[in-house]
């Protein structure tokens, strides 16, 4: 054994057939495959002093899932099908954390999780067919497998604001909340950004407070969640449909329970239009731009559920002048994931809400009070950031990852994630990444996506070891080839026409901006893996 990274403490390594990094939905699962299906030794190395990775990680007021509860849910296992009950139809942070940890006790898994331990480096070596993998705490852990479930939205973007470190307030971000909370009593908050969190948290956060400042950039399209109780003949009907629901979110484009029909805008007069988006509207959630086919590919078709959502912002804003800044959207919608929410336009109506809009304001520098925009001073004593992540590629490149030659992970996404089928990259053999850039992963349902992702690479690492194969590598060819052929399923759609989208980089400074996810759809992608598989894992190099 000549491990090419040395413990800092002169521990012994420890060696695992595989290895994964991180303990949410996606590593939970692949531990629970490659230990008890294979029969392989596996550790679970994961940074959060708990499981469950986003949702350990997300609790700010009013972090739920805008995933119908049944859906958001492991399919693997009938008992646990059975066994669970969720009790909202949108489940909040805390509940979904206690399914995870829940799961991870049915299955045992917690004995073979790390908490606590973050890998910063891995470096594969080639003559022992081994990567080694460095922690925070000076650990090393030699495996032949590696695998990442690192999760698509786990590395914070906080915006560099200048000043920022003589505000005497506190500040935090929404995805490294306080376990503790944080108490609003009394307090003048601001809340920077109006994406999904900052839409689910400002409503929680105006009724805390003594006051709320939102501080919106990019004006957002949000439906409403229509969150209830789930009742109990609901709960009895998810029981004894759980294989024909999970038929449909394998069969469908985003991995919900629902179908996106197959109907033009075009096909239907105004009215008749009318009436299916206020239906839709009724019923709530993401299923809205199910309505029709055409939704998120004509931008004519688009316009006209823009437009219905924009008129529906008139109406819940009182003031005209609040409502002329929530309503001034400038891409289609859909086309940035869009927000479900309770009673998010509505909180613009309290007395102790005020709204700024950044792009005829913007903020120059903090002070030791709050912010100073171009116009005028905000006295803050909390500052929340809802300022999203450095999505899909960040948290990989924290890491110092080392493949074949020397060649860092850096070196080649330094123009974009270069991946085949988001589940491999070349140059990095036996290294495989869940719900990586490339396949669908955010355009979905994640765990829809997650258990696709982990049950492939199970049952390749399967085949791998009965023909007597050591080692698995992405064909450069091929990825380029699958390069090609996201950038074209992005541009069927309207999804990079937004300029500032996290989907495509751009709301990184100087990350390249590239379209990452599949979209081509989780049902068209799941087809194309498993005709790649069934063709000897064609553009895949065995060794
Ligand atoms: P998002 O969707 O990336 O939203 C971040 C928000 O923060 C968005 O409104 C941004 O405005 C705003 N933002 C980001 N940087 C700045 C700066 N520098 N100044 C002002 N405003 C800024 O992240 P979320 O956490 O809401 O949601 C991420 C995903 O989590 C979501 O899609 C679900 O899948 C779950 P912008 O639109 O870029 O102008």
């Amino acid at each position: 054994m000549n491990p090419v990274i040395k413990t800092q403490n002169n521990t012994v390594p420890q060696e695992f057939d595989a290895l994964v990094i991180g303990a949410g939905f996606s590593g939970m699962y692949q531990l629970l495959c490659l230990r008890d299906k294979l029969k392989m030794s596996v550790k679970v190395l994961e940074a959060g002093a708990g499981i469950g990775g986003t949702w350990y990680w997300n609790r700010y007021p009013g972090a739920r899932c805008d995933s119908e509860s049944h859906t958001y849910s492991y399919y693997f296992s009938k008992e646990l099908l059975q066994d669970w009950e969720w009790t909202e139809r949108y489940p909040q942070q805390p509940e979904i954390l206690s399914y995870l940890n829940y799961v991870a006790d049915k299955f045992n898994l917690k004995p073979d999780i790390e908490l606590n331990t973050k890998v910063t480096a891995a470096r594969y070596d080639e003559a022992s067919n081994r990567w080694h993998v460095q922690t925070d705490s000076g650990q090393l852990f030699i495996c032949q497998f590696l695998i990442a479930g690192v999760g698509c939205l786990s590395s914070t973007n906080t915006p560099q604001i200048r000043g920022l470190d003589q505000f005497k307030g506190k500040s935090y971000h929404t995805a490294q909340w306080p376990h503790e909370g944080v108490d609003f009593k009394g307090k003048h908050v601001g809340v920077i950004g109006t994406g999904s969190t900052g839409i689910q948290a400002i409503p929680v956060i105006a009724e805390q407070s003594a006051h709320l400042t939102v501080f919106q950039r990019t004006a957002n399209y949000s439906l409403p969640a229509r969150n209830a109780p789930l009742t109990t003949e609901f709960k009895k009907y998810l029981k004894e449909n759980s294989d024909s629901i999970r038929e449909i979110m394998h069969s469908t484009t985003n991995g919900h329970s629902f179908r996106i029909l197959d109907r033009s805008v075009h096909d239907v007069n105004n009215q008749e239009r009318e009436a299916i988006y206020e239906e839709a509207w009724k019923k709530g959630g993401l299923q809205f731009r199910a309505s029709f086919g055409d939704i998120l590919l004509d931008k004519s078709a688009n316009d006209t559920a823009a437009e219905f959502i924009i008129k529906k912002i008139r109406q819940s804003v009182k003031d005209p002048v609040k409502a002329a800044i929530l309503s001034d959207i400038d891409h289609p919608f859909a086309a940035k994931r869009p927000p479900i929410d309770n009673y998010y336009f509505e909180t613009y109506n309290r007395d102790n809400v005020d709204l700024v809009d950044l792009r005829s304001e913007p903020i120059e520098t903090a002070s030791a009070s709050g912010l100073k925009t171009s116009r005028t001073h905000y006295d803050l004593d909390i500052l929340v950031f809802a300022t999203g992540f450095d999505a899909m590629t960040g948290t990989f490149l924290k890491m110092d990852i080392q493949g074949l030659n020397g060649v860092t992970l850096k070196d080649i996404w330094h123009d974009g994630p270069l991946n085949y089928l988001g589940l491999q990259v070349p140059g990095f053999p036996n290294f495989f990444t869940i719900t990586g850039p490339g396949s669908p992963s955010v355009l979905c349902n994640v765990p829809v996506a997650i258990e696709q992702h982990v049950e492939w690479i199970t049952t390749c690492i399967d085949h791998m070891r009965k023909e007597g194969f050591k080692r698995i590598e992405a064909d450069t060819n091929a990825s380029n080839e699958w390069l090609i052929k996201v950038n074209e399923a992005a541009h069927a759609t309207l999804l990079p026409t937004v300029k500032h989208s996290w989907y495509l980089g751009a709301n990184i400074p100087g990350k390249p901006r590239v379209f990452m996810p599949y979209a081509g759809g989780l049902a068209r992608y799941r087809k194309i893996c498993d005709e790649i598989a069934h063709d000897q894992y064609r553009g895949f190099i065995f060794n």
